[in-house]
Parts: structure tokens; C-alpha cells; sequence
């Protein structure tokens, strides 16, 4: 693997709409992220990545892209964006931007140009179908539920295709006249100073055509869109292209958000000469999913995501660098997913910052992680904003599932337990605006905020800045970027341990992932304690004897 210039870097994902409001509209903008600027500097990261902030009506919350050359008045305009960019940089840091191109909003003017002509030339940056008859068309499910295929509207005889939302119709990247379009506004923002691009949903830009039927796997008749997905052959060219023609020409750097990726494809996306930069290991993400819907998922276990994270590093071994994470604005908080529902306090939260942290490739940290945010408790399904929450809580109470059950399934899994705003303080809004947020605020927010843990040495937060300094130390950063990774004691339950060794470095970080004390062997003599959550460990006869979630890393 060549090395490259991110490798030793930290990364930070934020949500602007829910990380902080600088004019009181209650959402999220520009002159919010900037005032945190040094904050995040001081956090220790490197690389911001922004959800998407274009001219946007939010039917996904941004994801639905209307005008991908302005900001969308309710985050600020092209002038703070300019702003952030040059303060970033005079602090040594890098922002990405969210690149959605596997569809536009319905109100971007190219589909609105479609609806008028659909046998013009924008009808061919669509996927248009031309039939009266719904029944000939494709039977795929939507990601948010329903048939991918929805009436074009003010015609009587025209479907398009739209694999995530109505709102989000799919852009045909099987014609070059699009995607020369695309280039042209990837390489307008890289020309402007942008650093990159986190790139959404990437796999879907290729479809497996003729549209076909997949068997039905739902009482709705229809099919996952996925399905398609394995079918679907030659995305290396679509993407083996955009690096060419955007990435590689500005040094950009990128990170895929990839799904359904297949093995033997890993080195062609993030080789030396991959598509991308890096992409997100969503292995434990995805772990437990069931394909009837949320109500059906299974919870993921300590030794099932220390299984599923250990495969991933095997797997990846020495051919690219993968992105690490514990959440994002799609999945509800890590520490409440792969922590035991109850176990959650300060000392099971760093261990998970621990473990996860060390690993071989890049540490993210999504906006509120570094606080240890928890999910969101609902009461009613109106409280509820995310659209494919809602969707898979219709599918569930349609399986039979009731209406408790249903709500607790979104409190697991549910979009907003990451989009509710970022807690700084104990004030009202929890510091996040003047006015009324948009999502309500967790009311947990007068225990955990910021200003509580700032200064607090034995906080979350103090332990995340620990963490990135000890990543990016002189003396081990080395070790802990391009280290091999080892597990250790890897069948023993409820232990998740590994060495990171590098030619003359040996580093163990070692984590009881339970409430119970559990003695552990210990394998030789230590040099250094580099960070542990509790006051110290003991270690006698060969063995360590870890309290309940203690994490400790040795160099031995
Ligand atoms: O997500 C892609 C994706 O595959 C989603 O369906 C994801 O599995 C789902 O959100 C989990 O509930 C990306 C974005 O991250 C997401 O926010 C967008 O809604 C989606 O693309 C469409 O742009
Ligand atoms: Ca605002």
C-alpha cells in the first residue's frame, strides 16, 4: 500500500443542520461550524466531511440536491463557504462535501426540463419509461419503501425511476452528456479550494439493465432494489473515469460510501490506484439486518462485533485503507447500539472509543460522538422526522408488529438518534440555538454536553482528545497507522484485543467489553501504560485482571 498523506489523520463527520445554529432559525449553518472551528482543531481532527449544504427542499434533508452550485439559503450562502474554507485551511484542515450524484431532487432544473420534453435531451439525464401501463415495469422496492417507479408528473404515460425517494429521481449515468455535467461540477468545486468529497450512495450510479423483475421478498409485492446491485457490471468504468477526470487531477481526497461492494472489487476502490481515496467499513453497520424490515433485526453482540470488525481487517489486509466508525447521521448513536442497552456510562463509552479508535485505517467521529450522545426515547410516531423511520415503521406495524414494538424498533435504529442538535451546554437547546430547533434536543442534554466535559480530565470528551493525540504522537503514530493489526485472545468471550506491531513497536490495546470483572492473560512485560478509563489495572502471574469495561493500551 503507498502511503499517502491521510493516513496518520482523524476525521470528523458533521450534520449541519443539527450542529449549530449561529443566527437563532433554529437549523444549523455555516457561521455555526465556523465558530467551532477551533474547537475542532483542538479535538484533534483533520478532515471535516459536510453533509449536504446545497440549495436543497430537504425532502431528504439535503440529500435531495435542487442546485448543486449554491448553498441553500437556510445554511448561508457562497460567501461563508468561502469563509469556511479559507478558516480551515489557516488551521491546517480539509473539508469535504457531500457528493450525491446517483440522483437530484425532482425540483433540480434538469428534471424540471424533463417534465416539460421527456423526449428531449434532458429526459435523457433520467431513467424515463414510457408505458401506460404500470404493470410492465420493474417490480423494485424503493430504499424508503414503495416502488421505485412514480408517474412523471402532468404526464399520463411516463414513469421514472427513483431508487431512494420520489424526491430524488436517479440520474442516468449511462449517458455521457450527464455525466460530463457532473465532472463539470465536481471539478468547479475542486477548482474553488475543496479538498474532496465523501461520495454518497455511490454504488447505485450503475443499474443492472434491461430493468428486470427480481423475485418478490415482501408482502408488498415487490423486490429490494438491491438485488440489481449484483447484476449490475462495469462500475469501475463509471467511477474509473470520475477519478480521472476530477479526483486524481486535483489530488483530491475521497471516501466512498459503499455497500454491497464485491470482494474481489476491494483493490480496484481503494488499491493504490483505486476509485477512491478510502470507504467506510460498514461490516458491523450492517450486521443483524434483516431484509423483512427493521422489526426482524437482530441485536449485534460484543463478540459479534468484534467478529465482524476483525473479518473486515483481515479481509483488507495491505491492500488500501479503510474508514472506521461506530455511526453517522443514517444509524443511531454507536454507544447505544454496541454497548448493551443499560451499560451505558462514561466508562463503557471510551472503551468503544478505544477499540475502535486504534484499528488500522482512518478514526471518524461523527458530530456529538466525542460527547457521548446517546439515542433519542419517543413517545409518539409524530415525533418522529425521518423519513425511512416512518416508512419502516408502516412496514413493521404491517407485519404485525405493534405499535410499542414499532416505536422501540426506531428508538434502536431510527435516522434521527444521530440528527438530534449537538449538545454544548446545559442552557436551553442545549446551547444549540436561540430560537426553536428544528429536531428536538435530547432532553439528556443537561448530563451530557459539552461544557460539563471540556475541562473534566476523566470525560468522554477528554478521552477522544486523548486518543487523537496518542494516534498522532511522534512516537506512535507510525505504529498506529501503518502497524499491522493483530487480534489477540480473539475466541475469548467478551474480550476485544489486538496488537498493533510495527518493526520495532509492539502496542496491545486490550478491552473487557462486559460489566463483570474478567482476568485475561497477559503476555509479556510492559513498557508503557499509553491510556486507560480507570485509575490503573493489575496485572499478576501472567494475567490482567479488567474491571467492568476497562479498555487499556500497553506498549509492551
Ligand atoms: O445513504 C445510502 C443508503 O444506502 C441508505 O439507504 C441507508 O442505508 C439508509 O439511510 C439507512 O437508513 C445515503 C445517505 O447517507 C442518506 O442519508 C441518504 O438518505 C441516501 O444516501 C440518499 O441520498
Ligand atoms: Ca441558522
Amino acid at each position: 500500500m503507498k502511503k499517502q498523506w491521510w493516513n496518520n489523520k482523524v476525521a470528523y463527520q458533521i450534520y449541519p443542520k443539527s450542529f449549530c445554529d449561529s443566527n437563532g432559525d433554529g437549523i444549523g449553518d455555516l457561521q455555526g461550524i465556523i465558530s467551532k472551528l477551533d474547537y475542532l482543531k483542538d479535538l484533534g481532527v483533520d478532515i471535516i466531511w459536510l453533509s449536504p449544504i446545497y440549495v436543497s427542499p430537504l425532502a431528504d434533508q439535503g440529500y435531495d440536491i435542487a442546485d448543486y452550485y449554491n448553498i441553500d439559503p437556510r445554511f448561508g450562502t457562497m460567501e461563508d463557504m468561502d469563509e469556511l474554507l479559507a478558516k480551515a485551511h489557516e488551521r491546517g484542515m480539509k473539508i469535504l462535501m457531500d457528493l450525491v450524484v446517483n440522483h437530484c431532487s425532482d425540483e433540480h432544473e434538469w428534471f424540471q426540463k424533463a417534465i416539460k420534453d421527456p423526449e428531449g435531451e434532458y429526459g435523457k439525464f433520467f431513467y424515463l419509461e414510457h408505458t401506460s401501463d404500470p404493470s410492465t415495469l420493474c417490480n423494485w422496492r424503493s430504499y424508503f419503501g414503495g416502488p421505485v417507479w412514480e408517474k412523471l408528473p402532468g404526464h399520463e404515460d411516463y414513469y421514472y425511476l427513483h431508487v431512494f425517494h420520489r424526491k430524488q429521481p436517479d440520474l442516468n449515468w449511462e449517458n455521457p452528456k450527464l455525466r460530463e455535467e457532473i465532472y463539470k461540477m465536481i471539478n468547479w468545486w475542486l477548482d474553488k479550494g475543496l479538498d474532496g468529497y465523501r461520495l454518497d450512495a455511490i454504488i447505485n450510479i450503475k443499474k443492472a439493465l434491461p430493468f428486470k423483475d427480481y423475485p418478490v421478498d415482501r408482502d408488498d409485492h415487490l423486490a429490494a432494489c438491491t438485488l440489481m446491485l449484483k447484476d449490475a457490471t462495469g462500475i469501475g468504468e463509471l467511477l474509473g473515469e470520475m477519478r480521472d477526470r476530477c479526483f486524481k487531477p486535483h489530488n483530491a481526497f475521497t471516501v466512498g460510501e459503499v455497500f454491497n461492494e464485491k470482494d474481489e472489487e476491494l483493490a480496484d476502490f481503494i488499491g493504490d490506484n483505486g476509485y477512491f481515496s478510502t470507504m467506510f467499513d460498514f461490516s458491523e453497520t450492517i450486521f443483524g439486518q434483516s431484509d423483512q424490515g427493521w422489526q426482524d433485526n437482530v441485536d449485534i453482540k460484543p463478540d459479534d462485533y468484534k467478529a465482524c470488525v476483525f473479518a473486515t481487517q483481515k479481509r483488507i489486509g495491505d491492500i488500501g485503507f479503510l474508514s472506521n466508525i461506530i455511526e453517522n447521521h443514517d444509524e443511531p448513536r454507536g454507544v447505544s447500539r454496541y454497548i448493551k442497552e443499560g451499560d451505558q456510562s462514561e466508562t463503557s463509552k471510551k472503551m468503544l472509543a478505544t477499540v475502535y479508535f486504534l484499528l488500522k485505517g482512518l478514526p471518524w467521529i461523527y458530530q456529538g460522538q466525542e460527547i457521548g450522545m446517546e439515542n433519542l426515547k419517543i413517545s409518539s410516531i409524530d415525533e418522529v422526522d425521518d423519513i425511512s423511520s416512518i416508512d419502516s415503521y408502516k412496514v413493521a406495524l404491517e407485519a404485525g408488529t405493534s405499535k410499542e414494538e414499532a416505536l422501540h424498533m426506531i428508538e434502536k435504529y431510527g435516522r434521527d438518534n444521530a440528527r438530534t442538535p449537538f449538545q454544548w451546554n446545559r442552557t436551553k437547546h442545549a446551547g444549540f440555538t436561540t430560537g426553536t430547533p428544528w429536531l428536538r434536543v435530547n432532553p439528556n442534554y443537561v448530563d451530557i454536553n459539552l461544557e460539563s466535559q471540556k475541562d473534566d480530565e476523566h470525560s468522554v470528551f477528554s478521552h477522544y482528545r486523548k486518543l487523537t493525540r496518542l494516534r498522532k504522537s511522534e512516537k506512535y503514530s507510525d505504529t498506529f497507522t501503518y502497524g499491522e493489526l493483530i487480534p489477540y485472545m480473539e475466541d475469548m468471550h467478551n474480550v476485544m484485543a489486538y496488537y498493533r506491531k510495527s518493526q520495532n513497536q509492539t502496542i496491545l490495546v486490550i478491552a473487557n467489553y462486559q460489566d463483570e470483572e474478567q482476568t485475561v492473560p497477559f503476555p509479556s512485560t510492559i513498557k508503557e501504560v499509553l491510556l486507560n478509563n480507570y485509575e490503573d489495572c493489575v496485572i499478576e502471574d501472567g494475567k490482567i485482571a479488567l474491571k467492568g469495561y476497562q479498555a487499556v493500551v500497553f506498549e509492551l
